[in-house]
């Protein structure tokens, strides 16, 4: 999970959204996805790489036995380096990861937990300060409120997905040996259970999918039975997660931020997703938040995911603490709007543009060489649809007397296309 912030990237990763869907992705994948970069070698025979990590586990105090019993026998899963790669090719459009999870039944279980736990979360909400609304929203979004935890089909050894990354994935090894040494070091603790040591393809654990190092620094034994347990009780990993976004900045009482109509004939230029705002000057301006109560000093930054013809939504401070989870704004929206409807507040008034078609990878990079070739300034052509790609894309539409919104679908593409 938990990772250093980086740029949002529209639709890249799925998260946790689709854990239920795919594999799982990792919240905390972010920072995993762009790590310093490592020169790439041919990666050591598997067995040899596991030797080297076993002696640096044994120096840092885990037991022999320990190492002989978990670590040195495993084999390395093919699916989950598979999952890696997959995962920058994601084309699904924001409003599939939005559906998959917000769902009637899911609304409904999480409303059932509420009650369930609502003396727990009383509690958890005095100390950490953070709304139970979003608490709830992660847990459902990152395991289901606990239930894929059981499924077979979804989680698997946390152990064996961390030693075939830390010996597969050679750009990002140093990231997966951490988090494969604290994992070890989890269960010398005696902290988690082995067959309980279970999680998503990236290492994420237990019911609000912690990445092993982000359990070292963050995890609570809320419950008071003396360990810090994520993984079968609800109470410390609702508390684990409060206390880990109070860490990092969660205002206490504020809002993620709000759908907001936008009036006839708005400068889409404005909807930078940088530019912050007080939300009376966003009133100045005509933007309405659809959501009530938001402290009018709140400065906030204009987005439109799906460009002019789909929502648009005003982000607070706590909107990019929610990213920390996992730097995707689809995974963002997704536990943000969960949150939303679990306090019982209704759908975006605004439907999202579902005829439209997202491009794929090899689209995306034609985009930007074709954007590039008439002089627009792409930041690179990479094949991922960035800000300063965006800042391209509403160069070329004001330029050609489009509507500037930023928003790279395929109809945009032919259009470039053919312009000559
Ligand atoms: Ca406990």
């Amino acid at each position: 999970m938990p990772i250093r912030q980086r740029r949002r990237r529209l639709a890249l990763i799925p998260g946790f959204v689709a854990a239920f869907l795919v594999l799982g992705a990792p919240p905390g994948s972010a920072e995993s996805i762009a790590p310093p970069a490592e020169v790439p070698q041919a990666p050591p025979p598997f067995a040899d790489c596991l030797g080297e990590i076993a002696a640096a586990a044994r120096a840092r105090g885990v037991p022999q036995a320990l190492i002989d019993a978990r670590l040195l026998g495993l084999s390395p899963d093919p699916e989950v380096l598979g999952a890696t790669r997959s995962q920058a090719e994601f084309v699904k459009p924001i409003w599939a990861y939005l559906d998959a999870t917000i769902t009637e039944p899911n609304i409904a279980e999480g409303r059932r937990k509420l009650q369930e736990w609502a003396s727990t979360l009383d509690t958890i909400e005095q100390r950490f300060g953070v709304d139970r609304h979003i608490l709830v929203a992660f847990w459902g979004v990152e395991s289901r409120y606990g239930a894929v935890l059981d499924d077979p089909g979804v989680v698997r050894p946390v152990l064996r997905s961390l030693a075939t990354l830390a010996c597969g994935d050679q750009a990002r090894a140093g990231y997966w040996r951490d988090e494969l040494m604290a994992a070890l070091q989890i269960l010398a603790q005696g902290q988690g259970a082995p067959e309980r040591l279970t999680g998503s393809w990236a290492g994420a654990m237990g019911h609000t999918q912690f990445m092993p190092t982000v359990y070292q620094a963050y995890a609570v034994d809320f419950d008071g039975d003396g360990r810090r347990d994520i993984w079968t009780s609800v109470p410390d990993a609702l508390a684990a997660t409060a206390n880990y976004l109070r860490a990092i900045g969660w205002r206490t009482g504020e809002a993620w931020g709000t759908e907001v109509a936008l009036p006839e004939g708005f400068d889409y230029a404005l909807a930078d997703e940088s530019t912050e705002r007080s939300l009376a000057e966003w009133r100045q301006r005509g933007v309405t938040p659809v959501r009530s109560g938001i402290d009018e000093t709140a400065r906030a930054t204009l987005v439109v995911p799906a460009g002019a013809g789909g929502p648009a939504f005003l982000l607070l401070p706590n909107f990019r603490i929610i990213l920390r989870y996992n730097t995707a704004l689809a995974y963002g929206l997704t536990v943000a709007h969960l949150s939303d409807r679990l306090r019982g507040d209704p759908a975006f008034t605004r439907d999202w543009p579902r005829g439209d078609r997202v491009l794929n990878a090899a689209e995306r990079t034609d985009l930007q060489t074709l954007l590039a070739q008439r002089g627009y300034a792409v930041g690179g052509i990479d094949g991922k649809i960035g800000p300063r790609t965006r800042a391209a894309v509403r160069a070329y539409q004001a330029a050609t007397g489009r509507t500037p919104d930023g928003y790279a679908d395929a109809a945009l593409l032919e259009k470039v296309r053919a312009a000559p």
